[in-house]
Formats: C-alpha cells, structure tokens, sequence
C-alpha cells in the first residue's frame, strides 16, 4: 500500500495543512502520517488564531516515534508544506534525511508555503529564505503556486515563456518535477485558471474554470494529489491532469455548497472519480 509521511500544519477547525491534505489520500485509499508543524485553532485567513507552533526538537521527535514503529522504510514519499517558522524547516530536512536512510527511493514532495495572489504573504519572514535556500534544493518534486514561484526567483513572470524560464531556474537548482498551481499567464483567458506541470520530459498545461472564490488550504489538497498520482502513474502529466479535475470537482462542490472551507467530506468522490475530466496542452 502506497504510504506518505506528511509534515504540515494541523488546523482543529477548517482544512488547512494536514488537516486539508490527509483525507483526501486516504479516500484515495493511501495511508498517511500526519506529523503537525503547529497546531492551530483554524487557518490563519481568518486573521486570528489560538494555538502552537511546534519547536523543530518536538517534530522531530515525533518523526522519530515513526520510525521506531518501523514505518518509515514503508514510507513512499514525504509530503511537506507549511512550516510555522525558520526552524521547522531544519527538523523537516532531518526528517527528509531520516526517511532517505530508511528507503533511498522515497519521494520528497515539497510544497513551499509562503503566501498567495490576494493575500500577499502568510508565514513568518525568515520562512521564504529558507525554503528558497535550504529546503527547495533537497526535494525531488515541488508544487509552488504562482506567486511562490516568482519568490522563488526574485521575479514577477508573466508570459508563458517568463513562467517556463522561472520553471527550469528552479529545476535547474533540485527539483526535477516542478506543478506550478493557480497560474495565470499573459495568455490565459480571464474566465480560467491553469496548472503547469514540468519535467524533463515537457511541460503540460492543464485549463480549468475559473471559480468565483478562493479557499484557504486548496494548495494543500493539489499537493496531495498530485503526489498521489504521481506515484500511482509515473506520469506529471497524467499527474496534473487528474489533479485538476479532482481540484475543480472539490472547488466546485464548495461553492455550490456556500461554504467558507473546502466541503471535502462532500465532495469526497471527486478524489476518487471525478465528474469533469480535463486534458493537458503541451506547451513544450
Ligand atoms: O494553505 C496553507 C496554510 C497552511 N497552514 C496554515 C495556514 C495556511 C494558509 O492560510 O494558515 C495554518
């Protein structure tokens, strides 16, 4: 059985984090380790929240509880997003070292958490620096949306081609497999949203509607899809594929619904099979 050790945040209210990503692989039929980065009340789109951020010894430690359970040499992947400061990201590097010990062909999947379109950035400011510095180079595969990736290279990037240079300036540094999420180039159409998924073998481009809102902890569920696909199919372009559809199909319930949080329990067959299927273009 495919297995995902998964350090994140862990939200009591709403889906954010784990708290967002971990259902869905599981209705996917994947077993998931949720280890918690903070653990907060809800997200914090809502301006304000109660609860800790978990010092980089106390999710280690955790990390470490797994492994003496024998569960890491079992450990497919690692799945990281965001961490509550600077400091996180060390122990999630330990923990990326740790499991590479354990089974040398696990998949680090990284998601670099800093902020989105809208609502400018959302961790603390030494997070940035690190997962541009530290953490992006060590992992395999990386799922920034578009504005992480302009931080990513210092660059605001609007055409297709900008975006693609960006992308390989990233790869060029780790990750071979880079998904780019709620991208929008100079080309795309007013009324969609794009997802670009890039490897050495091309670049795949997938368009999808654009939904009139947007849901805190949605980056964190294309992650986990994407992931999981990729590990079932080998393939970033099948990959992002059912990634999106998956995504429109959960956004879409959301909104239909009226809620504030991803309805994921509602739409939890639109991770399974989902109603509207989309084909990527291949850009290069
Ligand atoms: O979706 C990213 C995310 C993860 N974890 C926490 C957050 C957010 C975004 O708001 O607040 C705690």
């Amino acid at each position: 059985m495919t297995s995902i050790l998964s350090i994140q945040s862990s939200v009591a209210y709403g889906h954010a984090g784990n708290s967002a990503a971990a259902f869905p692989l599981m209705r996917m039929g994947i077993e998931v380790h949720p280890v918690a980065t903070v653990h907060f009340s809800n997200h914090t789109g809502y301006g304000d929240w109660r609860g800790p951020v978990l010092g980089p010894g106390e999710v280690l430690e955790v990390v470490r509880g797994i492994d003496d359970r024998g569960a890491l040499a079992d450990c497919d992947a690692l799945l990281s997003g965001y961490l509550g400061d600077g400091e996180t990201g060390e122990a999630v590097l330990a923990a990326a070292t740790l499991l590479r010990e354990r089974n040398p062909d696990a998949l680090w999947c990284c998601d670099p958490v800093m902020g989105d379109v809208g609502r400018g950035f959302f961790v603390r400011d030494e997070v940035p620096v690190m997962l541009r510095d530290r953490v992006v180079p060590m992992a395999q595969v990386l799922t920034p949306n578009h504005f992480e990736l302009d931080q990513l290279v210092g660059r605001r990037t609007q055409s297709l081609e900008e975006i693609l240079e960006a992308v390989d300036e990233v790869r060029s540094h780790g990750p071979r497999i880079v998904l780019v999420t709620s991208l929008v180039s100079t080309r795309t159409d007013p009324s969609s949203v794009q997802m670009l998924a890039v490897d050495d073998s091309g670049a795949h481009l997938v368009t999808t509607p654009r939904l009139p809102a947007s849901f805190a902890g949605a980056g964190d569920v294309t992650a986990a899809l994407f992931l999981a696909h990729l590990l079932r199919t080998g393939s970033p372009r099948s990959a992002v594929e059912l990634t999106a559809a998956s995504m429109f199909g959960l956004l879409h319930r959301t909104v239909a619904l009226g809620r504030r949080e991803l309805a994921l329990v509602a739409a939890q067959d639109e991770f399974v099979a989902p109603t509207r299927c989309f084909s990527a273009e291949r850009v290069r």
